[in-house]
């Protein structure tokens, strides 16, 4: 699947729409959520073209890798709900059509501030 530049979230990276920030290095942008669906839901998502995470761990290169994982612990942290400073978290990556992904970059879901609750709901 090739990377759609028209995708919401190469525009929020473009600068074209808004987002409410929480984080941002040379590896990865971080905001909430525009559709929270716990107390704090936040995305992070990698400033490189990769539609998800097999996209990524396929192409893209170590340096990108580490950053974008260490930012996930990073905004955990600027939450206040990493291990170091909180409760804890959950994170979640949809992956192509069967996995539910909507936006076709890669991101990751940060939920906490809350208990989560059961790891999979059936609907
Ligand atoms: P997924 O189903 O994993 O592809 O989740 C996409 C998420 O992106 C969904 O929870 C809603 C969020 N989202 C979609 N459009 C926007 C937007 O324009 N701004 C923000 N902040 N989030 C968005």
């Amino acid at each position: 699947m090739s990377y759609d530049n028209n995708n919401i979230f190469a525009k929020i990276l473009r600068g074209e729409v808004p987002c409410d920030k929480i984080y941002e290095d040379e590896y990865v942008l971080s905001f909430y959520d525009v559709n929270p669906q716990k107390k704090i839901h936040a995305l992070v998502i990698p400033k490189g073209k990769y539609t998800n995470l097999d996209d990524f761990n396929e192409n893209a290169s170590e340096k990108e890798i580490l950053g974008f994982f260490r930012g996930v612990t990073l905004v955990a942290k600027k939450l206040g709900i990493s291990i170091n400073n909180g409760n804890g978290y959950r994170t979640l990556s949809n992956i192509g059509s069967d996995g539910g992904q909507e936006v076709p970059h890669l991101h990751f879901h940060i939920f906490g501030g809350e208990k989560i609750g059961k790891m999979v709901k059936n609907d």
